[in-house]
């Protein structure tokens, strides 16, 4: 199965989100096989954020995801990098769709409340960044014979 990197971001841990942006997930029916709550140092900060290093707003970004604590999660499910982004919906929140997270609980693109992966390659490389391979759990949700054909 295919596996997404997902981050609440400091404001949405900050402003009680964790549980609604869990549940869409969870609703949807996407598998949570790893989670935890964490202050991030710098060094995964710049890594995960790479390619953005030398954009004008990186600076702020850095500043804003390391000043609180993020809820990492690791996602599973068919196609769910493409699934994970559709409900998070677009980055900037005043162009996110209604429905979608950043649609429903953001204003402001330097405050979006939620990162996913974009590609299923960005997947297992910020996967990698930010979980060892035994944190990765194997189970069974109970409705995945009704969940796919
Ligand atoms: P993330 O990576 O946080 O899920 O966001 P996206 O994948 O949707 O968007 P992105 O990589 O283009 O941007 C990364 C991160 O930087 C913030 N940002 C972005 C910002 O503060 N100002 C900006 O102008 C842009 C483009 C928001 C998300």
């Amino acid at each position: 199965m295919d596996r997404t990197f997902v981050m609440v971001k400091p404001d949405g841990v900050a402003r009680g989100l964790v549980g609604d942006i869990v549940s869409r997930f969870e609703s949807k029916g996407l598998k949570l096989v790893a989670a935890k709550l964490e202050k991030l140092p710098e060094k995964r900060v710049r890594e995960q954020y790479q390619e953005h290093l030398e954009k004008p707003f990186y600076p702020s970004l850095q500043h804003y995801i390391t000043s609180g604590p993020c809820f990492l999660m690791v996602w599973e499910g068919r196609n769910v990098v493409k699934v994970a982004r559709a409900i998070i919906g677009a980055t900037n929140p005043a162009e996110a769709a209604a429905g979608t997270i950043r649609g429903d609980l953001a204003m402001d693109i330097g405050r979006n409340v939620v990162h996913g992966s974009d590609s299923p390659e960005s997947a297992k490389r910020e996967i990698g960044i930010h979980f060892a391979g035994t944190e990765l759990v194997a189970y069974k949700r109970i409705d995945e014979p009704v969940l796919y054909e």
